[in-house]
């Protein structure tokens, strides 16, 4: 099997659609957390693994490929485990697969999700967040407003990476000026009710096709579509949306979807990774500020645990 190697922050959104491949695929493969929560993705090392500056990153033999979705292309063509999530396109359920795959991707997660943490009354029920964290919810603007600062001084300090950070300045002026606007944030929040319209219609549609109630969104199998719509259930769980989008009476098989998921042996092993990796995140951070209090440090470590969500 190829010596792969995945950049990653485990609870980002696109990093779980990598993991959710690889253990799907049941690949091996090396890992290396990079840290959002501590800027890491904008650090010199991490910017010459993909001058993107984002996660994840898949080093693979010969080259590094930096996007999600090119990712799990690679994978899921390149590693023969006898397991398929993407089937071919000249079959029917491949463009199916295919449909729902840019479908999925034309969403705009990061407007989605940081709209809702600066708007908090777009929240159903709030975003699950410990109590005492809920206070940190308040500077989620200012918070992102700094992070175009950070990226010109960082633009300064490192010329040889200055084109990078511009761009990536750039992406963010772009995000900033749609958060800015709540009504550009509703609007994507209904172009949401809409899809999730389609995905119900098409749970039913395979459920009847198939003849069974285990089905996935395309078919019997499980394929790299449900891998799309089990990161975005998740986030919008996170998010405190599920009574909008899908609960037992508004849309109850994309509520049978999201009970099920749960119980796949990958999510679970996202689950338990990203348990595992945070008792890692928060070793390094120990490490670092030795002299703090370790009480305070984790009030500080939460904070952080949503700032890593919020971008992405
Ligand atoms: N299109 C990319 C998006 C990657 C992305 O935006 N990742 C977010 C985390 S989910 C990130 O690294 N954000 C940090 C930053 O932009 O500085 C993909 O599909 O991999």
């Amino acid at each position: 099997m190829a010596d792969l190697k995945l950049y990653y922050y485990p609870i980002s959104f696109y990093s779980k659609k990598a993991l959710l491949a690889l253990f799907e695929k049941e690949a091996k493969f090396r890992e290396q957390i990079v840290v959002i929560m501590k800027g890491e993705q904008n650090e010199p090392w991490y910017m010459k693994v993909t001058p993107k500056g984002t996660v994840p990153a898949l080093e693979v033999p010969g080259t590094v490929l930096t996007d999600s979705e090119d990712i799990v292309n690679y994978l899921d063509k390149q590693l023969d485990t006898g397991i398929q999530l993407i089937p071919s396109p000249e079959t029917k359920i491949g463009q199916d697969v295919d449909k729902w795959r840019k479908q999925f991707n034309d969403l705009n997660i990061e407007v989605i999700t940081n709209g809702i943490l600066f708007y908090q009354e777009l929240s159903e029920t709030g975003i699950k967040l410990p109590s005492f964290l809920k206070k940190s919810l308040d500077s989620a603007k200012e918070s992102m407003r700094n992070e175009r600062k950070t990226l010109q001084e960082k633009a300064d300090k490192y010329p040889e990476h200055r084109k990078d950070f511009l761009a990536k300045i750039s992406i963010h002026d772009q995000r900033m000026a749609k958060l800015e606007n709540k009504e550009v944030v509703k609007q994507y929040l209904n172009e949401l009710d809409t899809l999730f319209d389609q995905i119900e219609s098409r749970l039913a549609e395979t459920r009847k096709e198939q003849g069974v109630a285990d089905s996935w969104l395309v078919g019997s199998r499980f394929t790299m579509a449900d891998i799309n719509l089990v990161v975005l259930l998740d986030r919008l769980s996170f998010l405190g949306m599920e009574e909008r989008y899908f609960t037992p009476s508004n849309r109850p098989l994309t509520y049978d979807f999201f009970v099920r998921m749960d119980k796949r042996k990958s999510v679970q092993q996202l689950r338990k990774n990203i348990k595992r990796l945070w008792k890692i995140i928060l070793g390094r951070m120990l490490k670092k500020a030795i002299p703090v209090v370790v009480g305070v440090l984790g009030v500080v470590a939460g904070i952080f645990y949503w700032r890593g969500v919020a971008q992405g």
